[in-house]
């Protein structure tokens, strides 16, 4: 089998790739590990910017997210007991629209399809092969058989735990990585939520991010120990941590109801450099990992794929290799200011362990910033509604 780009995972990075490439006649096969269902069932991000809703345009798939997308233009962050609204729209006349992941994805897969292009769901044991040659191929098994892709590039679009990132020689990649010392715990709901907009909130018993799929399904995020399991955490204990922590005042309003989805997400800061290998390119998850406190990990993918589509269609239609030989350099400005932002956003509003009495102060007056400055909470928002791509 032959194709001019290979993508590996059915993510929204590998979908998204896919469908541009596709609509501008550039050949692809996508290699995913999962079923289709499985991949549909992960829930994940639920803001976007408008980077990717220009990127959802350009794949031609913005009819539900019109129809069902929440534009949100501010956001309430609480520390301790003091609220502060950042207002996008007034700060830097912008905002973001509420849409989950997975129907960002299943608008992606259904494009796909009605277009024709080729996914193999349950393709195992994807192996890249002789990436820093004009003639790579990827190697995989079906249903017991192994099967052989030739193509021109590789999009490594396989995620965290994907196996591109690993075909790239020790010698040439250097990562950066931080842990964090506590997990998010995710639950949803079909119930209202408990406030128009989304809600950060830091509590001395830990971070909770109130967040929303439309106006009948929430979804709320607990701060918990690495060592916390999900059974650990019935519907009722969830639901009675989350009112502790919101407080009597704004848990008035919370309608709680039995979870549809509940799960524990360890988190994590990690860059990958260089994003391009000769004819490898990494995108999205496979590259970059963000706590999710700032949004970002989604809107980067985006942004990646962008940088990425444009580059292979210039050098598809136009022989012309910049946009390839720069696309490392340019994903990696935008996501180390994302990194940044979700970085500092994860510091100031999680309760750390190991933070002494000083840490405390030092982590309200990076609060009280906002409150002090307009410089200060006009550079949130601009990060928050997404850096220029
Ligand atoms: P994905 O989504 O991980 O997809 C990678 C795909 O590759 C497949 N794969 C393989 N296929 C073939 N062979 C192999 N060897 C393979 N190994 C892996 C996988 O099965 C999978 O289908 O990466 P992608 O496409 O780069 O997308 C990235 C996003 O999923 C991720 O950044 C966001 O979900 C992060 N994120 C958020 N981002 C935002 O922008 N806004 C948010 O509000 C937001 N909230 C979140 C989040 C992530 C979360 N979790 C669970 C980590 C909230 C949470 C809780
Ligand atoms: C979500 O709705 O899942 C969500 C929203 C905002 C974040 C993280 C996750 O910062």
């Amino acid at each position: 089998m032959r194709t001019q780009v290979a993508i590996i995972g059915a993510g929204p990075s590998g979908l998204l790739l896919g469908q541009i490439l596709s609509r501008n006649g550039i050949d692809n096969i996508i290699l995913e590990r999962q079923t289709g269902e499985y991949v549909l069932g992960r829930i994940r991000a639920g803001v976007l910017e408008s980077v990717t809703i220009d990127g959802l345009k350009r794949a031609g798939v913005t009819e539900n997210l019109e129809k069902h997308g929440l534009i949100h233009d501010g956001c309430e962050l609480v520390f301790n007991d003091v609220s502060y609204r950042v207002d996008f729209e007034k700060q830097v006349g912008r905002h973001v629209v509420v849409y989950g992941q997975t129907e960002v994805t299943r608008d992606l897969m259904a494009a796909r399809e009605a277009i024709g292009a080729t996914t193999i769901y349950e393709a195992k044991d994807v192996a890249l092969h002789d990436v820093d040659t004009a003639k790579p191929y990827v190697t995989y098994t079906k249903d017991g058989q192994e099967h052989r892709l030739d193509c021109d590039y590789v999009a490594g679009c396989d995620g965290f735990h994907g196996v591109s990132r690993k075909t790239i020689p020790a010698d040439i990649l250097k990562t950066y990585e931080r842990v964090y010392p506590f997990g998010w715990l995710g639950l949803m709901a079909d119930t209202p939520p408990v406030s128009d907009e989304l809600i950060y909130l830091k509590h001395e018993r830990g971070f909770v991010l109130c967040s929303q799929r439309s106006k009948t399904r929430s979804r709320y995020y607990l701060q918990v120990p690495l060592t916390d399991k999900v059974e650990d955490w019935s519907d009722e204990r969830f639901w009675d941590e989350l009112r502790t922590r919101l407080g009597p005042e704004r848990s008035a309003n919370l309608v709680t109801g039995p979870s549809i989805e509940k799960s524990i997400a360890p988190l994590r800061s990690f860059v990958a450099e260089p994003m391009r290998y000769h004819n490898l390119f990494l995108a999205g998850d496979a590259a970059h990992i963000v706590p999710p406190t700032g949004a970002k990990g989604l809107n980067l993918a985006a942004s990646d794929v962008l940088y990425l589509s444009d580059a292979l269609i210039d050098f598809y239609k136009n022989n012309d290799t910049t946009g390839i030989e720069g696309y490392s350099e340019r994903c990696l400005k935008r996501i180390w200011g994302a990194e940044r932002f979700s970085w500092y956003m994860t510091n100031m509003l999680h309760t750390f362990p190991d933070h002494d009495a000083w840490d405390k102060k030092m982590q309200k007056a990076e609060f009280m910033q906002l409150l002090n400055s307009e410089n200060g909470a006009r550079l949130l928002a601009e990060n928050y509604v997404g850096l220029p791509y």
